[in-house]
């Protein structure tokens, strides 16, 4: 290592997709970096972003100064490609520690470690574990002493004392000149430039089949409101931002917050719009009138709801603490103050011991799917709705749903690499047979998006006679509970197809 220049710290955000693109501010990477002495490191983030060769950029930044390479993974194919880069990185420098943060390692840092491919991970919130990881490791000092990580030291995997989660405003700002801003805002609707923001850390709820029970342990830390508006103030003026969309777990937790950042936006005049922020029915729901109005004149677009299911059975069984008659409320309150409530939705919810048996769980899981069909024909007046993502259920690690789903046949990867191979787009579960899985799938990619009467007036016009009559047999197919032949979808199918190969 070459003496009197700066450590170098090198990290890396992966693709979320094969085909896909880490789109936004890799925000967990910049706050990572909160803690870390800048006289002494200097930080390179790569991010798998449309405008940058991320491959190129690791090879070319990798070098002796380097203390360590860091990358962000959720379960699924960040860890893939997270590996391509790691393999980058081992064929330059083999001795370089690779460092995984994010939520695959932290609820299964042990197995993580099994791999070749990693040395260090982080486990839960990264700012001060990787502040003094990296100072650890530049000094060559000992791991040992540092909470909230496990490592591997003379092939052994050690696993420290777990870290309480910290409130974020005990952290700095985010430093924006970590990276190049500009490359990362994304071109939105209206010609509006779109940026995402993390203003909170945790969510208080009990979900069973989410990780953020497990690793923020029900706590909940919201950046203080002027924080937020001095963060977006950077944005609007530096940048010409026009859309905030919020990546918290719980945007809404604190009620005064979100009045004194709407009252923020309004008052500064900002002629911005904001959105994409996930939020609860039940606490939503306790907002009055004021704040709703108060919501809508600051520029509030849309709403993400994690609905989960039609019935109140499926409900109870996830610990969602809601009912369906709240989403239905809830869709009329945000129609009433035109923001667009996006409902996430989930079909093959597993049962034990029901399960395990073939017929029921057919059964079951077709009538999961008819009563979302029915709860949205409560909720949505003349599809006049933004979006409705209904997701197969795919069991992820470290919570009670997931063990359930083991006892009734879910196969459970066993390494790294296996994980990475686990899609979100493959039926995982054997409770969910072919059959229910492809009218699961036909909701989610035909008859939602194309019933949509947002979905019409944003392409139709410009696209014409096939996407109307498509727009039509959603129409007709959703209203006949109708989705056998699935000509429309098989279509479609086949072109995303040829324009991915295209892509290759
Ligand atoms: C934005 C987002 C996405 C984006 C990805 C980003 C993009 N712009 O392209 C998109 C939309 C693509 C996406 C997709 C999915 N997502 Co997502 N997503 C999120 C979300 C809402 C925000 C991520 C974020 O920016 N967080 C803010 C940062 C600051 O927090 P953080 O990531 O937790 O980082 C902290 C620590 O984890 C740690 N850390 C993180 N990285 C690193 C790295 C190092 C080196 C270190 C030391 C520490 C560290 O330190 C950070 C600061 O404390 C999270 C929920 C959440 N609030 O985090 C879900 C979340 C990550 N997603 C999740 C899931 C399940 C999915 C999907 C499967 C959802 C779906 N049904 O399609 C897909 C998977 C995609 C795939 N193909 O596999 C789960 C992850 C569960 C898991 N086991 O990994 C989460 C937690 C939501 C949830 N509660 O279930 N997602």
């Amino acid at each position: 290592m070459q003496k009197n220049k700066k450590k170098k710290i090198v990290l890396f955000m992966p693709k979320p997709s094969k085909y896909g693109y880490y789109l936004g501010l890799p925000l967990a990477l910049m706050e990572i970096c909160s803690l870390i002495d800048k006289k002494k490191f200097s930080i390179k983030i790569v991010s798998a972003n449309p405008d940058s060769d991320y491959k190129k950029e690791i090879c070319e930044t990798i070098d002796e100064n380097t203390v360590l390479f860091g990358v962000s993974s959720m379960t699924g194919y960040q860890i893939k490609n997270s590996i391509e880069a790691i393999k980058l990185v081992r064929k330059k420098k083999p001795c370089i520690p690779i460092v995984w943060g994010g939520y695959h390692c932290s609820l299964l840092p042990e197995e993580t470690l099994k791999s070749e491919f990693a040395d260090i991970a982080v486990i839960g919130q990264g700012q001060r574990a990787f502040a003094e990881l990296a100072e650890a490791l530049s000094e060559k000092k000992s791991l040992g002493a540092i909470k909230g990580i496990a490592y591997k030291s003379n092939g052994k995997i050690r696993i420290n004392p777990s870290r309480e989660p910290e409130d974020v405003n005990n952290f700095p700002d985010i430093d924006f000149s970590l990276v190049d801003v500009e490359k990362h805002i994304i071109p939105f609707e209206n010609g509006k430039r779109y940026i995402n923001l993390c203003t909170s850390y945790g969510c208080p709820h009990r979900c069973s089949f989410c990780v953020e029970p497990v690793l923020s342990k029900r706590k909940w830390f919201g950046l203080k409101a002027e924080r937020v508006l001095k963060q977006m103030e950077f944005l609007v003026e530096k940048h010409n931002i026009g859309f905030f969309g919020f990546n918290d777990s719980n945007f809404f937790v604190d009620r005064e917050r979100i009045k004194k950042i709407c009252k923020g936006i309004i008052k500064k005049g900002w002629k911005i719009e904001w959105g994409d922020a996930n939020g609860r029915t039940k606490q939503l729901l306790m907002y009055d009138e004021k704040l709703w109005k108060l919501m809508e004149k600051s520029g509030c677009k849309s709403i993400l709801i994690g609905a989960e299911g039609g019935s109140q059975e499926i409900l109870d069984l996830i610990d969602k603490d809601t009912s369906p008659e709240e989403t239905v409320k809830f869709a009329e309150i945000t129609r009433k103050h035109n923001i667009d409530a996006v409902f996430s939705l989930m079909a093959g919810i597993p049962k034990y011991p029901d399960y395990l048996d073939k017929k029921k769980a057919n059964a079951g899981v077709k009538k999961e799917i008819w009563d979302i069909l029915k709860m949205l024909n409560k909720s949505l007046h003349e599809k006049k709705y933004h979006a409705i993502l209904l997701f197969v259920y795919t069991p992820y690690p470290g919570n009670p749903l997931f063990e359930i789903s083991k006892k009734i046949g879910f196969k459970e990867p066993k390494t790294l690499e296996e994980w990475a191979d686990f899609e979100i787009i493959a039926n995982n579960v054997p409770w969910v047979s072919k059959k229910n899985y492809a009218i699961a799938q036909q909701l989610m990619d035909f008859v939602f998006p194309y019933a949509c009467d947002y979905y019409k007036k944003k392409h139709i016009e410009k696209l014409g006679f096939v996407q109307n009559i498509f727009h039509k047999t959603a129409l007709w197919r959703w209203k006949h509970n109708f989705f056998a032949f699935p000509v429309e979808h098989e279509m479609l199918k086949f072109f995303r197809k040829a324009r991915g190969k295209i892509k290759k």
